[in-house]
Protein backbone atom coordinates (compact mmCIF):
# COMPACT_ATOMS: atom_id res chain seq x y z
CA UNK A 1 0.00 0.00 0.00
CA UNK A 2 1.01 3.43 -1.00
CA UNK A 3 2.42 5.93 1.97
CA UNK A 4 0.82 9.58 2.03
CA UNK A 5 4.15 10.83 0.74
CA UNK A 6 3.80 8.32 -2.07
CA UNK A 7 0.40 9.34 -2.97
CA UNK A 8 0.62 13.34 -3.19
CA UNK A 9 3.72 12.62 -5.36
CA UNK A 10 0.89 10.88 -7.40
CA UNK A 11 -1.66 13.34 -7.24
CA UNK A 12 0.37 16.73 -7.46
CA UNK A 13 2.05 16.58 -11.03
CA UNK A 14 -1.61 15.98 -12.41
CA UNK A 15 -3.14 18.96 -10.68
CA UNK A 16 -0.45 21.24 -11.63
CA UNK A 17 -0.88 20.25 -14.88
CA UNK A 18 -4.57 21.61 -14.50
CA UNK A 19 -3.66 24.34 -12.74
CA UNK A 20 -1.21 25.16 -15.31
CA UNK A 21 -3.68 24.12 -18.36
CA UNK A 22 -6.65 26.59 -16.61
CA UNK A 23 -4.08 29.44 -16.50
CA UNK A 24 -3.28 29.09 -19.99
CA UNK A 25 -6.80 28.81 -21.41
CA UNK A 26 -8.64 30.57 -18.70
CA UNK A 27 -6.53 33.56 -17.09
CA UNK A 28 -8.92 36.16 -19.11
CA UNK A 29 -12.25 34.56 -18.39
CA UNK A 30 -14.99 36.29 -15.97
CA UNK A 31 -16.64 34.12 -13.63
CA UNK A 32 -18.08 37.77 -11.14
CA UNK A 33 -18.79 40.53 -10.42
CA UNK A 34 -17.91 42.75 -7.70
CA UNK A 35 -20.10 45.32 -6.56
CA UNK A 36 -19.63 48.30 -3.76
CA UNK A 37 -21.70 45.69 -1.55
CA UNK A 38 -18.87 43.56 -1.35
CA UNK A 39 -15.78 46.11 -0.80
CA UNK A 40 -17.75 47.27 1.80
CA UNK A 41 -19.37 44.04 2.83
CA UNK A 42 -16.54 41.86 4.04
CA UNK A 43 -15.75 40.48 0.83
CA UNK A 44 -18.90 38.21 1.09
CA UNK A 45 -19.55 36.49 -2.38
CA UNK A 46 -16.41 37.25 -4.33
CA UNK A 47 -15.33 34.19 -5.86
CA UNK A 48 -11.40 35.35 -4.79
CA UNK A 49 -9.66 31.69 -3.57
CA UNK A 50 -8.21 28.77 -4.35
CA UNK A 51 -9.24 26.09 -1.73
CA UNK A 52 -7.96 22.64 -2.83
CA UNK A 53 -9.68 20.36 -0.03
CA UNK A 54 -13.18 21.85 0.09
CA UNK A 55 -16.11 23.31 -1.58
CA UNK A 56 -18.88 24.44 0.54
CA UNK A 57 -22.92 24.92 -1.49
CA UNK A 58 -25.10 27.60 0.78
CA UNK A 59 -27.79 24.57 0.67
CA UNK A 60 -26.05 21.38 0.60
CA UNK A 61 -23.03 22.82 3.29
CA UNK A 62 -19.61 21.40 2.64
CA UNK A 63 -17.91 18.43 0.34
CA UNK A 64 -14.74 17.57 1.19
CA UNK A 65 -12.91 16.96 -2.17
CA UNK A 66 -16.95 16.53 -3.51
CA UNK A 67 -17.99 13.78 -0.39
CA UNK A 68 -20.75 15.04 2.25
CA UNK A 69 -20.63 14.49 5.71
CA UNK A 70 -22.98 11.30 5.08
CA UNK A 71 -20.50 10.04 2.54
CA UNK A 72 -17.85 10.50 4.71
CA UNK A 73 -19.22 8.93 7.37
CA UNK A 74 -19.82 5.99 4.95
CA UNK A 75 -16.51 5.76 3.78
CA UNK A 76 -13.75 6.88 6.18
CA UNK A 77 -11.77 4.72 8.40
CA UNK A 78 -12.75 5.12 11.98
CA UNK A 79 -10.57 4.05 14.91
CA UNK A 80 -9.95 0.05 15.40
CA UNK A 81 -12.33 0.54 18.20
CA UNK A 82 -15.12 2.89 16.92
CA UNK A 83 -17.56 4.22 14.47
CA UNK A 84 -16.92 7.93 13.62
CA UNK A 85 -14.40 9.20 11.17
CA UNK A 86 -11.13 8.96 12.38
CA UNK A 87 -9.47 12.37 11.98
CA UNK A 88 -6.30 10.77 10.52
CA UNK A 89 -8.95 9.81 7.32
CA UNK A 90 -10.33 13.06 7.13
CA UNK A 91 -6.94 14.48 6.93
CA UNK A 92 -5.57 11.90 4.21
CA UNK A 93 -8.53 12.84 2.27
CA UNK A 94 -7.93 16.47 2.30
CA UNK A 95 -4.24 16.48 1.53
CA UNK A 96 -4.74 13.74 -1.09
CA UNK A 97 -8.43 13.79 -2.37
CA UNK A 98 -8.08 9.98 -2.00
CA UNK A 99 -10.03 7.65 0.99
CA UNK A 100 -7.47 6.07 2.46
CA UNK A 101 -7.44 2.67 2.97
CA UNK A 102 -7.46 1.48 6.91
CA UNK A 103 -4.24 0.46 6.80
CA UNK A 104 -2.81 3.85 5.43
CA UNK A 105 -5.63 5.35 8.12
CA UNK A 106 -3.35 3.23 10.73
CA UNK A 107 -0.13 3.96 9.13
CA UNK A 108 -0.88 7.87 9.83
CA UNK A 109 -2.18 7.40 13.23
CA UNK A 110 0.92 5.49 13.79
CA UNK A 111 3.53 8.07 12.62
CA UNK A 112 1.51 11.40 14.25
CA UNK A 113 1.83 9.08 18.19
CA UNK A 114 5.70 9.46 17.35
CA UNK A 115 5.80 12.50 16.34
CA UNK A 116 3.19 13.93 19.12
CA UNK A 117 5.72 14.69 22.01
CA UNK A 118 6.46 18.58 22.68
CA UNK A 119 10.27 19.90 22.85
CA UNK A 120 10.67 20.62 26.01
CA UNK A 121 10.82 24.38 25.92
CA UNK A 122 7.57 24.61 24.76
CA UNK A 123 6.18 22.81 27.66
CA UNK A 124 8.31 25.01 29.89
CA UNK A 125 6.72 28.14 28.41
CA UNK A 126 2.82 26.57 28.35
CA UNK A 127 3.68 26.12 32.31
CA UNK A 128 4.68 29.76 32.84
CA UNK A 129 1.84 31.34 31.23
CA UNK A 130 -0.90 32.60 33.60
CA UNK A 131 -3.66 30.22 34.00
CA UNK A 132 -6.28 33.21 33.43
CA UNK A 133 -4.91 33.95 30.16
CA UNK A 134 -7.41 32.09 27.65
CA UNK A 135 -6.87 28.88 26.22
CA UNK A 136 -7.44 29.94 22.95
CA UNK A 137 -4.16 32.58 23.31
CA UNK A 138 -2.10 29.93 25.14
CA UNK A 139 -2.33 27.47 22.07
CA UNK A 140 -1.92 30.55 19.62
CA UNK A 141 1.38 30.97 22.02
CA UNK A 142 2.81 27.34 21.74
CA UNK A 143 1.80 26.59 18.29
CA UNK A 144 3.76 29.82 17.33
CA UNK A 145 6.81 28.80 18.45
CA UNK A 146 7.13 25.36 17.51
CA UNK A 147 8.10 27.04 14.29
CA UNK A 148 11.92 26.59 16.55
CA UNK A 149 11.84 23.24 14.65
CA UNK A 150 10.27 24.65 11.44
CA UNK A 151 12.02 22.45 8.45
CA UNK A 152 10.72 24.63 6.01
CA UNK A 153 12.00 27.39 7.77
CA UNK A 154 15.72 25.93 8.10
CA UNK A 155 15.44 24.72 4.63
CA UNK A 156 14.31 28.57 3.11
CA UNK A 157 17.21 29.86 4.90
CA UNK A 158 19.80 27.17 3.13
CA UNK A 159 18.25 28.09 -0.03
CA UNK A 160 15.77 25.48 -1.19
CA UNK A 161 14.25 24.86 -4.82
CA UNK A 162 10.68 26.39 -5.28
CA UNK A 163 10.08 22.89 -6.12
CA UNK A 164 10.76 21.11 -2.70
CA UNK A 165 8.47 23.98 -0.61
CA UNK A 166 5.49 21.53 0.03
CA UNK A 167 7.57 18.79 0.44
CA UNK A 168 9.10 20.57 3.72
CA UNK A 169 5.71 22.24 4.39
CA UNK A 170 4.29 18.31 4.91
CA UNK A 171 6.80 17.69 7.45
CA UNK A 172 5.99 20.70 9.13
CA UNK A 173 2.36 19.94 8.79
CA UNK A 174 2.22 16.67 10.05
CA UNK A 175 4.80 17.59 13.28
CA UNK A 176 1.87 20.10 13.97
CA UNK A 177 -1.11 18.01 13.89
CA UNK A 178 0.87 15.23 15.62
CA UNK A 179 2.02 18.10 18.44
CA UNK A 180 -1.68 19.48 18.66
CA UNK A 181 -2.87 16.76 21.33
CA UNK A 182 0.10 17.22 23.79
CA UNK A 183 -0.08 21.07 23.54
CA UNK A 184 -3.62 21.27 23.62
CA UNK A 185 -3.99 18.57 26.76
CA UNK A 186 -1.14 20.81 28.45
CA UNK A 187 -3.15 23.90 28.06
CA UNK A 188 -6.33 22.19 29.94
CA UNK A 189 -4.48 20.47 32.30
CA UNK A 190 -2.50 23.98 33.42
CA UNK A 191 -5.62 25.84 33.31
CA UNK A 192 -8.22 23.46 35.00
CA UNK A 193 -6.66 20.78 36.40
CA UNK A 194 -3.64 22.01 38.07
CA UNK A 195 -0.90 19.62 39.92
CA UNK A 196 -2.53 16.57 38.19
CA UNK A 197 -0.57 14.08 35.75
CA UNK A 198 -0.58 14.17 32.22
CA UNK A 199 -0.62 11.16 30.18
CA UNK A 200 2.11 10.72 28.28
CA UNK A 201 1.67 10.39 24.14
CA UNK A 202 0.89 5.99 23.79
CA UNK A 203 2.67 5.50 20.20
CA UNK A 204 -0.16 2.60 20.16
CA UNK A 205 -3.03 5.31 20.00
CA UNK A 206 -4.76 7.09 17.17
CA UNK A 207 -4.48 11.21 17.41
CA UNK A 208 -7.71 11.58 19.55
CA UNK A 209 -7.24 8.58 21.56
CA UNK A 210 -4.36 10.16 22.75
CA UNK A 211 -5.78 13.58 23.27
CA UNK A 212 -8.85 12.05 24.90
CA UNK A 213 -5.89 10.07 27.12
CA UNK A 214 -4.25 13.19 28.30
CA UNK A 215 -7.38 15.73 28.62
CA UNK A 216 -7.76 12.81 31.36
CA UNK A 217 -11.12 11.32 29.38
CA UNK A 218 -9.46 8.32 28.45
CA UNK A 219 -12.20 6.15 30.04
CA UNK A 220 -15.14 7.70 28.43
CA UNK A 221 -15.01 5.91 25.04
CA UNK A 222 -18.28 7.65 24.11
CA UNK A 223 -16.67 11.12 24.48
CA UNK A 224 -13.39 9.79 22.63
CA UNK A 225 -15.60 8.76 19.87
CA UNK A 226 -17.31 12.23 19.68
CA UNK A 227 -14.40 14.06 19.44
CA UNK A 228 -13.52 11.87 17.11
CA UNK A 229 -16.14 12.89 14.61
CA UNK A 230 -16.29 16.59 15.60
CA UNK A 231 -12.50 17.11 15.10
CA UNK A 232 -13.03 15.42 11.89
CA UNK A 233 -16.28 17.65 10.55
CA UNK A 234 -14.85 20.77 11.71
CA UNK A 235 -11.29 20.21 9.53
CA UNK A 236 -12.03 22.64 6.81
CA UNK A 237 -15.27 24.96 5.89
CA UNK A 238 -13.43 25.93 2.42
CA UNK A 239 -11.24 28.72 2.28
CA UNK A 240 -12.82 32.04 3.18
CA UNK A 241 -13.62 31.61 6.56
CA UNK A 242 -11.55 33.89 8.96
CA UNK A 243 -9.37 30.92 10.56
CA UNK A 244 -8.56 29.46 7.21
CA UNK A 245 -8.13 32.53 5.66
CA UNK A 246 -5.86 34.03 8.14
CA UNK A 247 -3.78 31.19 7.86
CA UNK A 248 -3.91 30.90 3.93
CA UNK A 249 -2.79 34.65 3.81
CA UNK A 250 -0.19 34.48 6.59
CA UNK A 251 1.47 31.36 4.32
CA UNK A 252 1.82 32.95 1.28
CA UNK A 253 4.10 35.22 3.02
CA UNK A 254 6.02 31.62 3.05
CA UNK A 255 5.88 32.14 6.62
CA UNK A 256 6.10 28.59 7.86
CA UNK A 257 3.20 26.31 8.94
CA UNK A 258 3.64 27.52 12.66
CA UNK A 259 3.69 30.73 12.21
CA UNK A 260 0.52 30.29 9.89
CA UNK A 261 -1.60 28.22 11.92
CA UNK A 262 -0.93 30.18 15.03
CA UNK A 263 -2.64 33.10 12.80
CA UNK A 264 -5.30 30.88 12.17
CA UNK A 265 -5.90 30.63 15.53
CA UNK A 266 -5.82 33.92 16.41
CA UNK A 267 -9.14 34.67 14.23
CA UNK A 268 -10.61 31.25 15.36
CA UNK A 269 -10.47 32.79 18.86
CA UNK A 270 -13.06 35.88 17.41
CA UNK A 271 -16.69 35.53 18.88
CA UNK A 272 -18.09 35.49 16.22
CA UNK A 273 -16.32 32.86 14.11
CA UNK A 274 -14.27 29.65 16.70
CA UNK A 275 -15.30 31.10 19.83
CA UNK A 276 -18.72 30.92 19.41
CA UNK A 277 -19.48 27.35 20.81
CA UNK A 278 -18.32 28.84 23.81
CA UNK A 279 -21.37 31.61 23.91
CA UNK A 280 -23.60 29.27 22.52
CA UNK A 281 -23.01 26.80 26.24
CA UNK A 282 -23.00 29.58 28.20
CA UNK A 283 -26.50 31.24 26.78
CA UNK A 284 -28.05 28.00 26.80
CA UNK A 285 -27.31 27.30 30.41
CA UNK A 286 -28.37 30.01 31.07
CA UNK A 287 -31.80 29.97 29.50
CA UNK A 288 -31.67 26.22 31.28
CA UNK A 289 -31.26 27.92 34.92
CA UNK A 290 -33.89 30.73 33.65
CA UNK A 291 -36.46 28.75 32.66
CA UNK A 292 -36.28 26.86 35.70
CA UNK A 293 -36.09 23.42 33.66
CA UNK A 294 -39.61 23.73 32.92
CA UNK A 295 -38.99 24.50 29.12
CA UNK A 296 -41.82 25.11 26.66
CA UNK A 297 -41.08 26.27 23.26
CA UNK A 298 -43.19 29.60 23.93
CA UNK A 299 -40.51 30.30 26.87
CA UNK A 300 -38.01 29.49 24.57
CA UNK A 301 -39.23 31.93 22.05
CA UNK A 302 -39.68 34.86 24.85
CA UNK A 303 -35.61 33.85 25.47
CA UNK A 304 -34.52 34.06 22.13
CA UNK A 305 -36.79 37.35 22.01
CA UNK A 306 -34.93 39.21 25.10
CA UNK A 307 -31.45 38.13 23.21
CA UNK A 308 -32.23 39.91 20.28
CA UNK A 309 -33.70 42.71 22.31
CA UNK A 310 -31.03 43.59 24.26
CA UNK A 311 -28.82 43.72 20.89
CA UNK A 312 -26.89 40.88 20.89
CA UNK A 313 -27.16 37.89 18.34
CA UNK A 314 -28.05 34.38 19.08
CA UNK A 315 -25.26 32.14 19.18
CA UNK A 316 -24.75 29.23 16.80
CA UNK A 317 -27.74 30.69 14.69
CA UNK A 318 -26.75 32.24 11.30
CA UNK A 319 -23.87 31.97 9.20
CA UNK A 320 -21.87 33.80 6.39
CA UNK A 321 -22.08 31.61 3.49
CA UNK A 322 -24.59 28.67 4.56
CA UNK A 323 -28.28 29.43 3.95
CA UNK A 324 -29.52 25.76 5.29
CA UNK A 325 -29.08 24.14 8.69
CA UNK A 326 -25.46 23.11 8.61
CA UNK A 327 -25.41 19.38 7.98
CA UNK A 328 -22.42 19.56 10.82
CA UNK A 329 -24.84 20.49 13.30
CA UNK A 330 -27.14 17.06 11.84
CA UNK A 331 -24.44 14.83 12.27
CA UNK A 332 -23.96 15.78 15.91
CA UNK A 333 -27.35 15.99 16.72
CA UNK A 334 -27.69 12.07 15.49
CA UNK A 335 -24.71 11.37 17.69
CA UNK A 336 -26.66 12.49 20.63
CA UNK A 337 -30.17 10.62 19.07
CA UNK A 338 -28.04 7.11 19.39
CA UNK A 339 -26.92 7.70 22.95
CA UNK A 340 -29.74 7.83 25.36
CA UNK A 341 -27.60 8.81 28.16
CA UNK A 342 -27.87 12.02 25.71
CA UNK A 343 -31.05 12.15 24.51
CA UNK A 344 -32.46 12.25 28.03
CA UNK A 345 -30.57 14.64 28.97
CA UNK A 346 -32.23 18.50 29.31
CA UNK A 347 -29.27 20.72 28.07
CA UNK A 348 -29.09 18.55 24.84
CA UNK A 349 -32.92 18.25 24.49
CA UNK A 350 -32.93 22.03 24.76
CA UNK A 351 -30.85 22.43 22.09
CA UNK A 352 -32.93 20.59 19.95
CA UNK A 353 -35.97 22.34 21.13
CA UNK A 354 -34.24 25.95 20.39
CA UNK A 355 -33.62 24.40 17.02
CA UNK A 356 -37.04 23.47 16.44
CA UNK A 357 -38.21 27.53 17.50
CA UNK A 358 -35.30 29.62 16.82
CA UNK A 359 -35.72 29.76 13.04
CA UNK A 360 -39.15 31.18 12.69
CA UNK A 361 -38.03 33.87 15.43
CA UNK A 362 -35.00 34.71 13.51
CA UNK A 363 -36.96 34.89 10.06
CA UNK A 364 -39.53 37.66 12.18
CA UNK A 365 -36.15 39.58 13.13
CA UNK A 366 -35.86 40.24 9.84
CA UNK A 367 -31.94 40.40 9.96
CA UNK A 368 -29.93 37.71 9.41
CA UNK A 369 -29.68 35.85 6.02
CA UNK A 370 -29.72 32.61 7.62
CA UNK A 371 -31.77 31.85 10.17
CA UNK A 372 -30.75 28.15 10.51
CA UNK A 373 -28.15 26.77 13.40
CA UNK A 374 -24.32 26.29 12.36
CA UNK A 375 -22.57 23.70 14.04
CA UNK A 376 -21.91 25.19 17.37
CA UNK A 377 -25.48 25.62 18.48
CA UNK A 378 -24.55 21.47 19.09
CA UNK A 379 -20.77 21.07 19.60
CA UNK A 380 -20.49 22.55 23.42
CA UNK A 381 -23.59 20.51 24.72
CA UNK A 382 -22.28 17.14 24.45
CA UNK A 383 -18.99 18.02 25.78
CA UNK A 384 -20.65 19.24 28.66
CA UNK A 385 -22.41 16.77 28.90
CA UNK A 386 -19.27 13.86 29.27
CA UNK A 387 -18.19 16.08 32.31
CA UNK A 388 -15.93 18.63 29.78
CA UNK A 389 -17.57 21.43 31.58
CA UNK A 390 -14.72 24.31 30.92
CA UNK A 391 -16.38 25.87 27.92
CA UNK A 392 -13.73 28.80 27.57
CA UNK A 393 -11.20 25.58 26.78
CA UNK A 394 -14.28 24.68 23.69
CA UNK A 395 -12.57 26.55 21.24
CA UNK A 396 -9.10 24.70 21.67
CA UNK A 397 -10.77 21.51 20.43
CA UNK A 398 -11.92 23.31 17.21
CA UNK A 399 -8.63 24.43 16.71
CA UNK A 400 -7.18 21.29 17.15
CA UNK A 401 -9.17 20.30 14.03
CA UNK A 402 -9.47 23.64 12.22
CA UNK A 403 -5.02 22.35 11.55
CA UNK A 404 -6.39 19.52 9.49
CA UNK A 405 -8.13 22.05 6.55
CA UNK A 406 -5.54 25.18 6.70
CA UNK A 407 -2.53 22.86 6.59
CA UNK A 408 -3.77 20.41 3.74
CA UNK A 409 -3.92 24.04 1.87
CA UNK A 410 -0.54 25.14 2.82
CA UNK A 411 0.73 21.82 1.51
CA UNK A 412 -1.45 22.59 -2.09
CA UNK A 413 -0.61 26.35 -1.69
CA UNK A 414 3.11 25.24 -1.74
CA UNK A 415 2.70 22.61 -4.64
CA UNK A 416 0.68 25.14 -6.62
CA UNK A 417 3.11 27.68 -6.30
CA UNK A 418 0.14 30.10 -5.15
CA UNK A 419 1.74 33.72 -5.28
CA UNK A 420 1.31 36.41 -2.35
CA UNK A 421 -1.68 37.44 -1.25
CA UNK A 422 -2.38 41.12 -1.94
CA UNK A 423 -6.35 42.34 -3.11
CA UNK A 424 -6.61 46.09 -4.11
CA UNK A 425 -7.94 48.15 -1.45
CA UNK A 426 -10.20 52.01 -1.62
CA UNK A 427 -10.81 54.18 0.74
CA UNK A 428 -14.03 55.78 0.81
CA UNK A 429 -12.78 58.96 -1.57
CA UNK A 430 -11.32 56.56 -3.60
CA UNK A 431 -14.29 54.51 -4.01
CA UNK A 432 -16.31 57.19 -4.82
CA UNK A 433 -13.70 58.42 -7.17
CA UNK A 434 -13.79 55.21 -9.25
CA UNK A 435 -17.87 55.11 -8.84
CA UNK A 436 -17.86 58.43 -10.88
CA UNK A 437 -15.36 57.14 -13.45
CA UNK A 438 -17.14 54.10 -14.24
N1 LIG B 1 -28.73 36.54 15.70
C1 LIG B 1 -29.10 37.82 15.50
N2 LIG B 1 -28.73 38.56 14.46
C2 LIG B 1 -27.98 37.96 13.53
C3 LIG B 1 -27.58 36.62 13.64
C4 LIG B 1 -27.97 35.89 14.79
N3 LIG B 1 -27.59 34.64 15.00
N4 LIG B 1 -26.84 36.28 12.58
C5 LIG B 1 -26.76 37.40 11.82
N5 LIG B 1 -27.44 38.41 12.40
C6 LIG B 1 -27.54 39.79 11.94
C7 LIG B 1 -26.14 40.35 11.75
O1 LIG B 1 -25.59 40.79 13.01
C8 LIG B 1 -26.36 41.45 10.77
O2 LIG B 1 -26.90 42.54 11.47
P1 LIG B 1 -26.50 44.07 11.09
O3 LIG B 1 -27.02 44.27 9.71
O4 LIG B 1 -27.19 44.87 12.13
O5 LIG B 1 -25.01 44.14 11.16
C9 LIG B 1 -27.46 40.87 9.87
O6 LIG B 1 -28.09 39.83 10.64
C10 LIG B 1 -26.97 40.28 8.58
O7 LIG B 1 -25.96 39.30 8.85
P2 LIG B 1 -25.72 38.06 7.89
O8 LIG B 1 -25.31 38.59 6.56
O9 LIG B 1 -26.88 37.13 7.94
O10 LIG B 1 -24.53 37.30 8.61
P3 LIG B 1 -22.98 37.60 8.51
O11 LIG B 1 -22.46 36.87 7.31
O12 LIG B 1 -22.67 39.05 8.61
O13 LIG B 1 -22.44 36.92 9.84
C11 LIG B 1 -22.29 35.24 11.50
C12 LIG B 1 -22.40 35.52 10.00
C13 LIG B 1 -22.06 33.76 11.72
C14 LIG B 1 -21.08 36.02 12.07
C15 LIG B 1 -23.59 35.72 12.20
O14 LIG B 1 -24.67 34.96 11.71
C16 LIG B 1 -23.53 35.62 13.70
O15 LIG B 1 -23.09 36.57 14.37
N6 LIG B 1 -24.01 34.47 14.30
C17 LIG B 1 -23.92 34.24 15.72
C18 LIG B 1 -22.51 33.85 16.10
C19 LIG B 1 -22.15 32.48 15.59
O16 LIG B 1 -22.89 31.52 15.71
N7 LIG B 1 -20.95 32.36 14.99
C20 LIG B 1 -20.42 31.04 14.57
C21 LIG B 1 -20.27 30.88 13.12
C22 LIG B 1 -19.75 29.49 12.86
F1 LIG B 1 -20.12 29.05 11.67
C23 LIG B 1 -18.29 29.40 13.07
O17 LIG B 1 -17.53 30.13 12.49
N8 LIG B 1 -17.89 28.56 13.94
Amino acid sequence: TKSLRETLKEVIPAKQEQLKKLKAEHSQTVVGDVKVENIIGGMRGIKAMLWEASVLDPLEGIRFHGLSIPECQKQLPTAPDGKEILPESMLWLLLTGQVPTTEQARELSKELAEKGELPKFVEDLLDSLPTTLHPMTQMAIGVSALNHDSAFQANYEKGMKKADYWTHTLEDSLSLVARLPALSARIYRNVYKPGTDLAAVDKNLDLVGNYSNMLGFGDNKDLTEYLRLYIAIHGDHEGGNASAHASHLVASTLADPFLSYSAGLQALAGPLHGLANQEVLRWQLNMLKELDGKVTHSDIKDFLWKTLKSGQVVPGYGHGVLRNPDPRFIALQEFCDTRPELSSSPLVQLVKQTFEVAPDVLKEHGKTKNPFPNVDAASGCVLYEYGLKDFKYYTVIFGVSRALGCVSQLVWARALGLPLERPKSYSIDALEKLIKSQ
